[in-house]
């Protein structure tokens, strides 16, 4: 079913991680409600520290709501270059254990440890050297959770919170997966679950359980086969570290669809814009746009289209990822976007760089180096400050640089890199 047996992935993930900062920096909060986020009179948590988690109080939930929830709280702005210099930490800390690790966002990774059993002992014992190093090195709390499979060490790491670890054995996959409600299986919304309680299905258990074909029936080839494997553990997917990448990219799974040009658009600015300066922080650049879209049924389809020229530029990249865009009817409506570059170069990087590649007109060459110094400018201050510091207003539309060739249908060029969970 799973191409490895043991518990070998590990997903970590810090607790509370924007207050437990806090709280580190600031002993008098130990102990104490800490509400991060904006404070203005529309702002929203970020997080919570657990004390201030059991008056209700949770990420995403307006401010107004969070004060009237836990008064006594300290209630604190976000400073993210702080939480990106102690995000860097770990992930070195990580880095050390084993050469194997897929950051997912800030607080997050996955971490391959098949290859450290000889020097470091079995996966328990390497979940609890992290939690270790990480609290005496960066003074953080984290959960870890073990598996076969990437789904299910992400699932255990949230069932260990906070604080802890499971390691799901092999042979018990069942069992853990068994009673969980259906809902956590990645892909499941509301509508999804609705529609599994109509057939009787409530937990992850009765979907591994029902035939196949009833469930691609109810909801459609994609989702059905998809969730139908992960509720049987069947998740191929390897932890793949960011420099064995053959492409960089964002996607994004919406709470909601999307069912316009416009809003498809708006966030395709944004997953550009990641993906772009994410190349660009590797020092490299890429010749492919690639556009990934998944439906509400979710049938899942990609374009891309390689351009004349290696670039890092997310205006460049984002004219195309809007033409491949445009091929698709997202009238259907969009659960998942992504934008990923991929023939990536090292060479090309410094070439564009000192304004040597290709044989574009000088000129032209000058404003496509200008506002390349001007993005790598952006991604100097988005370091310091963290992501959510700097948006680009807006994106030039640019008029060089077209694409000269058309590759539909191309595979998705890293599967891997995805949203878990
Ligand atoms: P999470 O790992 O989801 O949350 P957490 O670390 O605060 O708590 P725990 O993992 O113990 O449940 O997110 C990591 C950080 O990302 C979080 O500290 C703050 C930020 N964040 C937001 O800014 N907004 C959000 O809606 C969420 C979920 C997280
Ligand atoms: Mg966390």
């Amino acid at each position: 079913m799973t191409a490895r047996r043991d518990a070998t992935i590990l997903h970590v993930d810090l607790d509370a991680f924007f207050a437990a900062v806090e709280q580190l920096d600031d002993p008098s909060l130990r102990g104490r409600p800490v509400i991060v986020g904006g404070l203005g009179n529309r702002g929203v948590v970020s997080t919570a520290s657990y004390e201030a988690r059991d008056f209700g109080v949770r990420s995403a939930m307006p401010m107004a709501r969070a004060r009237r929830a836990c008064p006594q709280a300290t209630f604190l702005r976000p400073r993210m270059a702080r939480y990106v210099d102690k995000s860097h930490e770990v992930m070195g800390i990580l880095a050390s254990i084993s050469p194997l690790v897929e950051q997912l966002s800030i607080d997050e990774a996955f971490v391959d440890v098949a290859g450290a059993r000889r020097m470091l002992g079995d996966p328990a014992e390497i979940a609890a050297t992290i939690r270790r190093r990480v609290l005496e090195e960066a003074g953080l709390c984290l959960s870890v959770g073990a598996a076969s499979t990437k789904f299910l060490a992400k699932l255990a790491s949230d069932l260990a919170k906070p604080d802890g670890i499971l390691v799901v054995e092999p042979g018990t996959e069942h069992a853990v997966l068994a009673p969980l409600p259906a809902s956590r299986l990645w892909g499941v919304g509301p509508a999804t679950m609705a529609k599994l309680e109509r057939m009787g299905l409530r937990t992850i258990g009765d979907v591994a359980a029902i035939d196949e074909q009833v469930l691609v029936g109810a909801l459609g080839s994609g989702l059905g086969r998809h969730l139908h494997a992960l509720a049987r553990n069947d998740d191929p997917r390897e932890v793949i570290p960011e420099r064995d990448a053959k492409s960089i990219g964002a996607e994004e799974t919406f709470a909601a669809d999307l069912h316009t040009v416009f809003e498809c658009e708006r966030e395709l600015v944004r997953l550009t814009d990641r993906a772009c300066a994410r190349l660009r922080t590797s020092g490299l650049t890429a010749r492919t746009v690639n556009v990934k879209i998944r439906f509400g049924d979710f049938e899942t389809r990609t374009r891309a289209r390689t351009l004349a020229g290696a670039t890092d530029v997310s205006t460049i990249v984002f004219a195309v990822a809007r033409e491949l865009l445009a091929e698709f009817d997202v009238g259907r409506g969009v659960r998942l976007l992504g934008v990923a570059l991929s023939r990536l170069d090292v060479v090309a990087a410094v070439q564009a760089t000192l304004g040597l590649a290709g044989d574009a007109h000088s000129e032209r060459r000058d404003r496509t180096a200008r506002r390349a110094a001007v993005e790598r400018a952006v991604d100097e201050v988005r370091d310091r400050f963290g992501s959510l510091a700097v948006r680009p207003a807006t994106l030039v539309e640019p008029n060089e640089d077209r694409p000269n060739e058309d590759r539909p249908n191309e595979d998705w060029p890293n599967e891997d890199r995805s949203t878990a969970g």
